[in-house]
């Protein structure tokens, strides 16, 4: 790995026990606040429409006195309101039982740098860009906010498990991926797509990438991709569905399953599944 990248296996000097820092938001100088400006407004431009309801309801708690990288401090009060989560600034990725254990007593860790303009579009590791502005809104709907609260939980069952390769994938194709069919439409909600502009019209538009009905057990079973656009798309049909399929069902007999079933290639379809777009992955195919 790149040795520039936030990575560490213990907490750095300055960090607590868990992981956590100061935000130390006074430290943001004039160049990181305009990133964060451009960016927030390139994206809130193009998403109505686009994003899911949720998500737009829940961009109101960023929207703070101040420009700029928002200030914990303020941004915290509109949403421990509305959810009681909070954001916590950590020193870049933080290990999984760390992770999980924030998640599951409400507390979203938050990379506490922000993207280059050569990086505009791409970047290897969660920013604050795409960790408040891609999480935060999610976080301020008390469905998907209890949600999270059950992964993190789960994550925290599941280490004695060796499931992490499976809890992951669920991570990844909600959470961070996720699309979501309204009455008036498909919308994105994952943090990995309403951050990135190109994404934002990929996971809808686009003729190439699978559009599938999420099913619990075939979701944990796809491998993903994590340096394009991805090639499946899971679609839910609500925050309350996702919240029953995950936080009403026990994973350990579904990780005993997991064990003796064969890993899903990224781009094969399954009779079992319920397609809403069979991809052409003619963008795949143009990269390979
Ligand atoms: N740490 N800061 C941070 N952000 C993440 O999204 C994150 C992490 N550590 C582990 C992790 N994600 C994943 O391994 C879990 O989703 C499984
Ligand atoms: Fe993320």
């Amino acid at each position: 790995m790149a040795d520039n990248l936030h990575v560490y296996d213990k907490p750095p000097l300055g960090a607590n026990a868990d992981w956590t820092i100061p935000q130390n938001w006074e430290a943001f100088d004039a160049h990181e606040h305009e990133m964060w400006d451009r960016l927030f407004a390139r994206q809130s431009e193009m998403l109505p429409g686009r994003a899911a309801d949720a998500f737009l309801r829940g961009l109101d708690v960023l929207k703070l006195s101040k420009p700029g990288i928002p200030d914990y401090q303020e941004l915290n009060q509109r949403l421990m309101a509305a959810t009681g989560w909070q954001v916590v600034a950590v020193p870049g990725l933080v290990p999984d039982d760390v992770f999980f254990d924030h998640l599951a007593n409400r507390r979203f860790p938050a990379g506490n740098f922000i993207r280059q303009p050569q990086q505009l579009d791409y970047l290897q590791e969660p920013d604050i860009f795409h960790d408040v502005f891609g999480h935060v809104p999610m976080l301020a709907d008390p469905v998907f906010a209890d949600y999270m609260v059950a992964y993190g939980k789960g994550g925290l069952r599941s280490l004695g498990f060796s499931a992490l390769d499976h809890l992951a994938r669920l991570y990844w194709y909600t959470v961070e991926f996720g699309l979501i069919q309204q009455s008036d439409g498909l919308r994105i909600y994952g943090a990995g797509i309403v951050s990135s502009y190109a994404e934002s019209i990929f996971a809808l538009d686009d003729d190439s990438p699978n559009r599938i009905a999420f099913d619990l057990l075939r979701v944990m079973r796809t491998r993903y991709r994590i340096d394009d656009f991805q090639q499946n798309y899971f679609v839910i049909q609500s925050l309350e569905a996702l919240l029953k399929s995950t936080a009403g069902t026990d994973f350990a007999p579904l990780y005993h399953r997991l064990e003796t079933m064969p890993d899903i290639a990224i781009a094969d379809i399954l009779e079992d599944d319920a397609m809403l777009h069979h991809g052409t992955q003619a963008y795949a195919a143009s990269k390979a």
